[in-house]
């Protein structure tokens, strides 16, 4: 068994191709890298890697995160600038037994130790973007205003799996903000045993329910990764609608050991990506439509 599963339609080239790496025997690590950075690396993706969203100062500041679900190892980087694909960082960062979850400077020269290659993030049209909204920054920031993290999840062949995120975060965010992308068990979680889990929306939010976690942790406790996306996104929704809040931006995605994968989310519709033996393309859920079903790009047109 293979599978791969990526939020939103940007992920479905780099999704396509991947399913390819893993029907040929590729691993999970290799096929969920390849998946992000074919979004890193294209401008028109305007929320992750190149050409991503300034910060208020007008930086484009990343974080990415990566685990190994057969060792439980992780790695991550947050507000890093300049490092062309982040994801290639926080894989490189998994697997030390320290000094795995970097910030800033020191993730930038862990970048150029590792020899990975350094650019501007910046592009006129993130630029113009910038300057045409920075002196109206609205009081509270909300996700998928134009931005939305990239999340993999890969199951190859010999059982490996992987989970892997990657996001410029929220548009004009105070500089040194960090959404839940790098965060072990909030933005990624991946245990091998049981399956693997990401998050997309704001962070804040995200890390409230530690999301990534929860989801893991009910699928070891037998819920499907549908029934898994679902619930922790209900109780998280629920307990904030308690306390008075609205229920959240939140999308979710999953995948367990058997190539089975899920979603939930609080929008009226999320896309995602999966590729598998049966084929590769898109497909959906929403706050109304909880069962996943297959849809075309045209249909999602309007979504990243
Ligand atoms: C963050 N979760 O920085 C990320 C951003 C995102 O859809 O996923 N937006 O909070």
């Amino acid at each position: 068994m293979y599978q791969i599963i990526g939020t939103w339609k940007m992920s479905l080239d780099g999704i396509r191709e991947a399913a390819e790496l893993l029907r040929d025997g590729g691993s999970a690590g290799d096929a969920a890298e390849h998946a992000i950075i074919r979004v890193e690396d294209n401008p028109a993706y305007s929320s992750v890697g190149y050409g991503g969203l300034p910060d208020r100062d007008g930086h484009v500041v990343t974080d990415c995160g990566f685990m190994d679900g057969n060792s439980l190892r992780a790695g991550a980087a947050m507000s890093v600038e300049n490092v062309a694909n982040p994801i290639r960082l926080a894989r490189k960062l998994c697997g030390r037994e320290t000094n795995w979850l970097l910030a800033g400077r020191g993730a930038e020269q862990a970048a150029v130790t590792f020899g990975l290659p350094m650019k501007d993030m910046r592009t006129e049209a993130c630029m113009r973007k910038w300057q045409a909204e920075r002196a109206k920054i609205p009081e509270k920031l909300t996700a998928y205003t134009g931005h939305d993290t990239v999340c993999v999840l890969a199951l190859d062949q010999a059982g490996r799996m992987v989970a892997g995120t990657s996001t410029s975060g929220l548009f004009l965010k105070d500089p040194g903000r960090v959404g839940d992308s790098p965060v072990i068990g909030s933005g990624f979680y991946c245990d091998a045993r049981f399956g693997a889990a990401a998050a997309t929306g704001l962070g804040e939010d995200i890390m409230r329910g530690c999301l990534s976690y929860e989801i893991v942790s009910l699928m070891r406790r037998g819920a499907s990764p549908t029934e898994a996306c679902g619930e922790a996104l209900r109780f998280l929704s629920s307990r904030k609608l308690e306390l008075g809040e609205d229920a959240g931006s939140i999308s979710v995605i999953a995948l367990n050991p058997r190539g089975e994968t899920g979603a939930a989310t609080t929008l009226e519709i999320f896309p995602f990506a999966a590729g598998g033996p049966q084929g590769a393309g898109l497909q959906a859920v929403g706050k109304d439509a909880p069962q996943p079903r297959p849809v075309t790009e045209a249909e999602m047109s309007e979504q990243p």
